[in-house]
């Protein structure tokens, strides 16, 4: 089968998995594609994780610096991370066998923006990389690769990387070609220029990927789906947080701060975000575009729903059967949706050039506003920041959502002090759970306060908060941002004590 790599000279290097992986060598850098459990390699990773799990059992060393678009899929990370062939590991990772090995401090993990991956590695901070492993839908003619279901920063790694090992997946929808817009304009300062992008809908790159043919010295076809994972349904609390979500979209189109299309609007993963997006099915907003970085399930429904006019985003995240839907008819949704280089994608000049809505999920949140999106208990990781915070610090509206409690209602989300900080309080202008919404903006942060003790905190754990607010407006060292030091933090070492935050 061959009719995916059209360059001849290419087919020459068509070999196995295990073939390819071999040209790995130990202690090397390795820049692979993936973004959200898409477009990732599924067979060489296997492969190598296989041949490291070999090279261990012969008592020889063998680990690798693992370099991404953002999370990938068990075929990759979790191979890797079981084998114990991961050293190293950037920008984002999702894999539960990973956050254990990082958690146990047996992995480093170097959590980024998305944004700055790829100005980083070509700032030359991260070192060289040795070999870049990309999937692609297919290679044409002239040696040009048609990009797979995520681009994240296979770009780069193609443009940077010694070596290039390379898995045409025949399972990705031919028809993607022309879906993609890879941008080959951006600079390290002083050579900068403005990325000639105005508004979500732009093109302003070329549909393909350029790669050195010399460079590329393996290539291994592939049959296999992307992880896709199926969402939950909304719950009860998912449908009030987006309920009250919509509520303060429509008051603000009402005021005449947003548009009656809204802005371009930018969706984190996880069923939150996706129950919103399901919520905006039956908003009245119209036209909408989406700015963002994944395009999951709620997105396709509201194409389907000709609510949303276009989405731009830099990977795929779909259930089995949204995936489906949208293989079943590809041609159509392709002139609906672009998917860029995340440096673009999550590019801070460009989303505060669109005035995105940026909405993410948290772990916690403070009296004061500052969001926890990373850390448990302040020490243990839980995914990376992602692209949370090159959307928040530059969106028109940033909002953080989360159910008010976690744990059985162990936990509470609204702590006095957040025990990590991803977003700091001037970052985060909404909060929302399922009790209601505080819109802090122009707020001082004891009005914050008092706003998200009322309208976010569970009611289990408001007079717990108010009790802290009003102790320490009585006693902490200053009045601007009241706190009690020996006290702030209480709450989550009584529940790493007890396995409860009530008192
Ligand atoms: O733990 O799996 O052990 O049950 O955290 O929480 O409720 O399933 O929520 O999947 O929406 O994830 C912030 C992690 C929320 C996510 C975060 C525990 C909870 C559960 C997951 P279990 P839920 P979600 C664009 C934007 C950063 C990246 C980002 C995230 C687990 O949204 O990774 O925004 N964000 N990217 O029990 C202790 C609390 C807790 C808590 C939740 N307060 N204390 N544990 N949990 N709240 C996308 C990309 O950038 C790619």
């Amino acid at each position: 089968m061959t009719t995916r790599i059209a360059h001849a000279d290419l087919r020459s290097r068509i070999m196995t998995a295990e073939e390819a992986a071999a040209l790995i060598g130990a202690g090397t850098t390795v820049g692979l594609s993936g973004f959200t459990g898409s477009g990732y390699p599924k067979a060489v990773p296997l492969a190598l994780a296989a041949r490291i799990e070999a090279e261990h059992a012969a008592g020889h060393p063998f680990r690798v610096r693992v370099w991404t678009g953002a999370s990938t899929g068990p075929e990759l990370d979790g191979a890797l991370a079981r084998a114990d062939g991961i050293e190293f590991r950037l920008p984002y990772n999702s894999d539960p066998i990973a956050r254990e090995k990082i958690n146990r401090g047996e992995m480093d993990y170097f959590d980024m923006h998305l944004s700055q991956v790829a100005p980083m590695a070509w700032q030359g901070f991260l070192g060289p990389l040795d070999t870049a492993v990309i999937e692609v839908t297919g290679i044409r003619a002239d040696g040009s690769l048609i990009p797979s279901s995520s681009v994240g920063n296979n770009k780069t790694w193609l443009d940077r990387a010694s070596q290039v090992i390379l898995e045409v997946n025949r399972w990705q929808n031919p028809a993607l070609e022309g879906m993609h817009d890879i941008y080959y304009g951006t600079r390290l300062p002083p050579h900068r220029v403005p990325i000639p992008l105005t508004r979500a809908d732009d093109r302003i790159g070329e549909p393909y990927l350029r790669c050195d043919p010399d460079r590329i010295v393996a290539i291994v076809e592939t049959d296999s789906p992307d992880r896709n994972l199926p969402f939950t349904p909304p719950d009860d609390t998912a449908r009030a947080i987006a309920g009250h979500l919509l509520e303060f979209l429509r008051h603000e189109v009402a005021k005449g701060r947003l548009p009656a299309s809204l802005l371009p609007i930018q969706s984190g993963v996880g069923n939150i975000a996706n129950a919103v997006l399901t919520g905006l099915i039956d908003s009245p907003f119209d036209g909408m575009t989406a700015y963002t970085e994944v395009i999951q399930d709620g997105m396709l429904d509201l194409l389907d729903a000709g609510k949303l006019r276009m989405a731009s985003a830099t990977a795929f995240s779909l259930s089995p059967d949204a995936a489906a839907r949208l293989n079943a008819d590809m041609a159509r949704y392709r002139d609906r949706m672009i998917l860029r280089p995340q440096e673009i994608s999550n590019h801070p000049e460009l989303i505060r050039r669109l005035g995105c809505l940026a909405m993410n999920g948290m772990i916690e949140a403070d009296l004061y506003g500052n969001v926890n999106s990373t850390h448990i208990m302040g020490s243990r990781i839980q995914n990376g920041i992602g692209g949370s915070g090159d959307f928040a610090r530059n969106a028109y509206v940033s909002i953080f959502m989360t159910p008010s409690t976690a744990k059985g209602g162990r936990i509470s989300s609204i702590v006095p002090q957040a025990s990590h900080v991803d977003h700091i309080a001037q970052d985060v202008q909404v909060i929302v759970t399922e009790q209601g919404l505080a819109d802090l903006r122009g707020l001082s942060p004891k009005q914050r306060a008092r706003a998200i003790i009322d309208n976010c905190a569970h009611p289990d754990y408001r007079p717990m908060l108010a009790d802290y607010f009003a102790r320490a407006r009585a006693g902490s060292y200053g009045q601007q941002s009241p706190s009690l030091l020996t006290e702030s933090l209480s709450w989550h070492q009584r529940f790493i004590e007890t396995g409860t935050m009530r008192a």
